[in-house]
């Protein structure tokens, strides 16, 4: 088995975004751009000759071309072990577990996550490192800058490497092994979880329906809900994972898992309805006529996590990204529980879990997890919120209305504007941050402004710094205002605003959040002058 350097030219647009490298197939499809972003990436890591690497992906469309490149170029790199799902498929959490588990110096997931696939649609690439975390900023810094110069990569003269069959087979110095993409993480669910008190949920009736979307998550999701906990059969839907979704968007929210919200409002509700986006980070919960806020389930996950017995008393601290509503911070406080606020990005969550300063974190865009492996886990936070309702004994609506009578309902919604021009979209932001220093005092629609900054983050851990995180709009201490441009986009710019209200007179608690968040979301567009920099009054996606 021969290695070879085979010579190359840099591409210039391989910058990781807020989780990897997310490209239009047409993009990755160019000739040695996944080998020269992979060589990248293994240029930037130490000492990992003979040592083990993981590789995974969503199972979209090119998930298998591009495995077999990694996989010779891994090899020619001296990688010891290569641990590869079956047919090249692991879930983001699964990964992250497999990772830690087999004492490996890191892993590749191929996913662009939430992004549509098919050949006309989304691809990616993720590192995450030895804790299973994404990748740290000063490492995709590092990563970013080497593809600019990159000009050679190593590679074996390699077959195709069988990946359907469990087992080994060795290629020169290296190990390629091939493993269950679902075995390892359920085993570790059912270390976390009571399953058997779970299970008792279904015993006495509870009626559920899990939506894959057509994405990673259906073989976990069959496994765990209805095989073993004993959801009743095809209680999962869009249980086989598809290269082009079946068309879906997979990404849970209000928008593109509509099918599952409108069934959600009829009378044949079941009790508890879930769902979870590409690569089985993130997740989406409903229950009858009631739609469980993300940023409300970081509180209440907040507030009752160590009701599960692998939790009690491990409850260190809890962190959430900036633009997640600080729903969660009052739970916090009383608790008594050390808090944090992040960037976006599960990037930034890695070292406080490494050094045990949370337990706990979640950011609005449907993603939560814990110590237990430092991605978001979509299909975690279901069995937390099963388990929560096992050990309470009471319901989604229930739990969450008492989290609104105790400190007052925070509305919250994200408007994305997709699909804009990028020097708009720049000029936009820009415009705003110059307006910083004037902006407090000044009132929009009878909302006064009271504070206006752009985010800014050290990390407590590693001293890192992150500046211009989203700029923010503080009406007093109950409503705000965020904006910042998508980092996971593929084409143009995508603009997110965050509206945030909390309001404490109950007889408002069932407004409908359009209408709470009205007023504010006017004045988001007045603010930013919208509609003049980008031609934009209506917001593409609501969530
Ligand atoms: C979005 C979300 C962010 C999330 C990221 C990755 O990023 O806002 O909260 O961490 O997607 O999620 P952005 O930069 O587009 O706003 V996923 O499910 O792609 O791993
Ligand atoms: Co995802």
């Amino acid at each position: 088995m021969d290695i070879t350097a085979i010579k190359t030219e840099p591409y210039t647009d391989q910058t990781l975004g807020t989780s990897g490298l997310r490209k239009k197939v047409s993009v990755i499809k160019q000739q040695n751009y996944v080998e020269n972003f992979v060589q990248s990436v293994f240029d930037c890591l130490e000492n990992f000759e003979g040592k083990t690497l993981v590789i995974g992906g969503d199972g979209r469309y090119y998930n298998d071309r591009a495995i077999q490149a990694i996989l010779k170029i891994a090899v020619a790199n001296q990688f010891g072990r290569i641990i590869v799902g079956q047919n090249g498929i692991l879930s983001t959490p699964a990964s992250s577990h497999v990772i830690v588990k087999y004492g490996a110096v890191g892993g590749i997931i191929l996913s662009a996550s939430h992004n549509p696939g098919g050949p006309d649609g989304d691809f990616g690439i993720k590192f995450d490192n030895e804790h299973g975390a994404p990748a740290p900023q000063e490492l995709t810094a590092k990563i970013s800058a080497r593809t600019r110069t990159i000009d050679h990569f190593w590679t074996v003269d390699l077959p195709d490497v069988d990946l359907s069959q469990i087992g080994e087979q060795t290629f020169g110095n290296t190990v390629i092994q091939v493993i269950s993409s679902v075995d390892d993480y359920v085993a570790y669910m059912q270390e976390i979880f009571d399953f058997g008190k779970i299970k008792k949920l279904f015993d006495n009736g509870l009626t559920f329906i899990y939506d894959a979307m057509n994405a990673v998550t259906g073989p976990y999701a069959v496994r765990i809900f209805e095989e073993i906990l004993g959801a009743e059969k095809g209680s999962v839907i869009h249980a086989v994972p598809l290269p082009d979704f079946g068309g879906l968007h997979p990404e849970p929210n209000l928008t593109y898992a509509k099918h599952l919200v409108d069934l959600m409002y009829t009378e044949n509700a079941p009790d508890f309805a879930a769902a979870s986006d590409g690569d089985g980070d993130r997740y989406m919960i409903l229950a009858p006529s009631f739609f469980l806020n993300p940023s409300d389930s970081l509180a209440v996950l907040t507030q009752y996590l160590d009701t599960i017995p692998f939790y009690k008393g491990r409850l260190t601290g809890v962190a959430r990204s900036m633009p997640t509503s600080f729903a969660v911070d009052a739970v916090a406080t009383d608790k008594n529980l050390p808090f944090y606020q992040t960037p976006t990005g599960w990037k930034f969550f890695g070292s406080l879990l490494t050094a045990n300063k949370i337990a706990l974190c979640g950011e609005e865009s449907f993603g939560a997890g814990s110590f237990h492996l430092q991605e978001k886990d979509g299909i975690w936070a279901i069995l937390a919120w099963l388990s929560i309702l096992a050990e309470t004994g009471k319901t989604v609506e229930q739990i969450t209305r008492e989290l609104w009578q105790k400190y007052g309902r925070v509305f919250a919604m994200l408007q994305s504007y997709e699909g804009l021009d990028a020097t708009d979209a720049n000029t936009l932001m820009a415009r705003l941050n110059t307006q910083l220093p004037t902006l407090p005092g000044t009132s929009i629609q009878g909302e006064t402004i009271t504070e206006a900054f752009n985010f800014a983050y050290t990390d407590p851990v590693t001293g890192e710094i992150a500046q211009n995180q989203g700029i923010c709009l503080l009406f007093g201490t109950d409503t705000r205002i965020v904006f910042r441009l998508s980092g996971t986009g593929s084409s143009g710019a995508t603009l997110r605003v965050y509206l945030n209200k909390r309001i404490t007179d109950p007889t408002h608690f069932d407004d409908a959040p359009a209408d709470a968040l009205a007023t504010l979301a006017e004045v988001s567009r007045i603010v930013s002058d919208l509609k003049k920099l980008t031609g934009r009054h209506t917001p593409t996606t609501i969530t």
